[in-house]
């Protein structure tokens, strides 16, 4: 009995120094047997510097390509340093930022000089990784020979697609960015997402000092965690109330925009230009893959970062039901209640919503606001005017088709199923844009007039698109089913060039008659 508490409290002890979320299920035993119980889960923290790929704009702005001399900012006269792209030695390629040093020998990644001043020296370094991941650390970048004096940090949460800033740095916010400096120690929790203005680590400090430019994860976390990250439980539980919390701490990819290198704490001296350029030692990225709680280990798989997925999850980011899971549909886990959350297999919008509301009247929970064109209290029908898509899970954002009905030929914009549109008397086809044997398209379907079959034009005459007869001259009619000359009509009315010189004479003869007989 004792040794069995003892076991219990050391596997709590063990459950607890491994830390909440990292295990997406246990089997426990219970009197029908062992079954899994699953929980929350996700991966552990990783250094992504090993995993990011690092783009450096404008191209030619990494030094050594001619060969070229630089100086100091701490001694100007000091110019023997060299950078040279032909020599592993003395070159500085983008790759060293992200490289572990060996034997306390800092390499770095270094820019050109200033020597075009006063056109500013710019550079973006571009880090991408295909994943989304989530901080959970101080990003910290390592400047040698001085920190910028103006740079920005940006974010993608989108692969590239868009960005927005993460962080302004400059030595004077308001001059560079028309912000008011501030600290993200002055960040109280309604406004721990605001993006800031810093000039923590801007100011000239001497180029040994500090080197070190640093996004702050730690003392944000720390708002609701306490000073000592002793209460993550509070801090998990704002994640879940408050959405913008988790997103600010999510990235697909980041930027760092330099704007203006370290000028030593004085004014930038036009004679020696060369000791003005930026070099970066290390980006250190502390963060880990995001797999919506439906992970705890984030693999590479043929060059990309990949959640193992569980709770019959899948996809990069876990943010999918796997393949015969179509009757349950995906939600992202939640990391309460705590300590070991909820796993969320289940979700009653089909991911069309992630609201639901009560309606007190008819005691029923439905979801608001349902999205890609669906409707209903699960978001499990299709809005009026769209139809199934038989080849799409009923989570998938192409679940819902429009109809497109033909609006000249159909009675109405609403399909059925399979995305049969009703038509108007004498139209056809699934969007009814087609028209039955017997009728032509003209803004809608109208009976023929004439045809190949039953009504075909006589005497001579052809159809025209099945909507007129075009007759010969002497005769009329709509099938041109009657001669202009029949007896009493006047006929020299329709004259044409056409008529024969035998018709001509014809008439005129029967006309001399007719008045020679009338004189009578
Ligand atoms: C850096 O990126 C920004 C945003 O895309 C762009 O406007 C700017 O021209 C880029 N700068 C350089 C030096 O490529
Ligand atoms: C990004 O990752 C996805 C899934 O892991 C993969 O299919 C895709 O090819 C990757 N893209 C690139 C550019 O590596
Ligand atoms: C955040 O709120 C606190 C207190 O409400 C305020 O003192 C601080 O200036 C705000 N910070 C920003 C960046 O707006
Ligand atoms: C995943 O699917 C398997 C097989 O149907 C099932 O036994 C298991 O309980 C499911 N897991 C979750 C978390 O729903
Ligand atoms: C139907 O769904 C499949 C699967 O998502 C998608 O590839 C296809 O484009 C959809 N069809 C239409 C017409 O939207
Ligand atoms: C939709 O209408 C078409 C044409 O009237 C019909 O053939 C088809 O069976 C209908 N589908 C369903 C699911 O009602
Ligand atoms: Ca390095």
């Amino acid at each position: 009995m004792l040794l069995q508490a003892v076991l219990l409290l050391l596997l709590r002890c063990l459950a607890s120094t491994l830390g909440q979320y990292d295990l997406c299920k246990s089997l426990v035993s219970t009197d029908e047997g062992s079954v899994w119980e699953h929980y929350a889960c996700q991966p552990s923290p990783m250094s992504m510097k090993d995993y990011m790929r690092i783009k450096v704009d404008p191209p030619g702005i990494t030094c050594g390509n001619p060969p070229e001399r630089f100086c100091t900012l701490e001694n100007p006269y000091l110019c023997s340093d060299e950078c040279d792209a032909s020599n592993p030695d003395l070159a500085h390629p983008p790759q060293l930022m992200q490289d572990r040093e060996r034997n306390g020998l800092i390499t770095y990644w270094q820019t050109v000089t200033w020597r075009r001043h006063p056109k500013p020296l710019l550079a973006n370094i571009t880090m991408s990784w295909n994943k989304s991941l989530e901080l959970t650390d101080d990003i910290q970048i390592t400047f040698e020979y001085g920190r910028p004096t103006i740079m920005v940090l940006d974010k993608s949460m989108d692969h590239g697609r868009s960005w927005q800033p993460y962080q302004f740095y400059a030595d004077d916010c308001l001059d560079a960015f028309d912000m008011h400096p501030k600290q993200v120690r002055d960040l109280s929790p309604a406004n721990l997402t605001r993006v800031i203005c810093t000039e923590q680590y801007s100011r000239w400090v001497g180029s040994k000092n500090d080197k070190n430019v640093k996004f702050e994860v730690k003392a944000r976390f720390a708002v609701f965690a306490g000073p000592r990250l002793q209460n993550m439980d509070n801090l998990y539980t704002r994640m879940e109330s408050m959405k913008g919390l988790r997103d600010f701490f999510t990235f697909t990819n980041l930027r760092l925009r330099l704007l203006q290198p370290a000028l030593g704490g004085t004014y930038i001296q036009k004679d020696n230009l060369l000791k003005y350029f930026y070099a970066i030692s290390n980006i250190e990225i502390p963060a880990r893959c995001k797999c919506n709680l439906h992970a705890s280990q984030c693999l590479l798989i043929d060059g990309n970062l990949q959640c193992q997925c569980e709770h019959n999850t899948t996809g990069q980011d876990c943010q999918r039901c796997k393949k015969g899971f179509k009757a349950k549909s995906w939600k992202e886990g939640s990391y309460l209640p705590p300590p070991n959350g909820t796993p969320n297999t289940y979700c009653e919008c089909n991911g069309h919503s992630n609201r639901c509301s009560y309606i007190d009247y008819l005691n029923i929970v439905t979801c608001v606001s349902c999205k890609h064109n669906t409707r209903g209290q699960n978001c499990q029908h299709c809005r009026l005017g769209y139809f199934r898509n038989a080849s799409a899970e009923l989570d998938d954002e192409n679940v819902c088709i429009e109809c497109n009905c033909n609006q000249l030929g159909s009675v109405h914009d609403r399909c059925n199923n399979t995305g049969f549109c009703q038509c108007k008397d004498g139209a056809m086809g699934a969007k009814c844009d087609d028209c039955l044997p017997g009728f032509y398209w003209k803004q809608g379907c109208y009976p023929n007039v004439c045809d190949e079959e039953m009504l075909l034009c006589q005497n001579g005459g052809t159809c025209y698109l099945n909507q007129k007869c075009i007759c010969p001259p002497e005769f009329k009619g709509v099938l041109c089913q009657h001669s202009r000359c029949e007896a009493g009509k006047d006929c020299n009315s329709a004259s044409s060039p056409l008529l024969s010189m035998a018709t001509l004479l014809l008439c005129t003869l029967l006309t001399y008659t007719l008045a020679t007989l009338t004189h009578h």
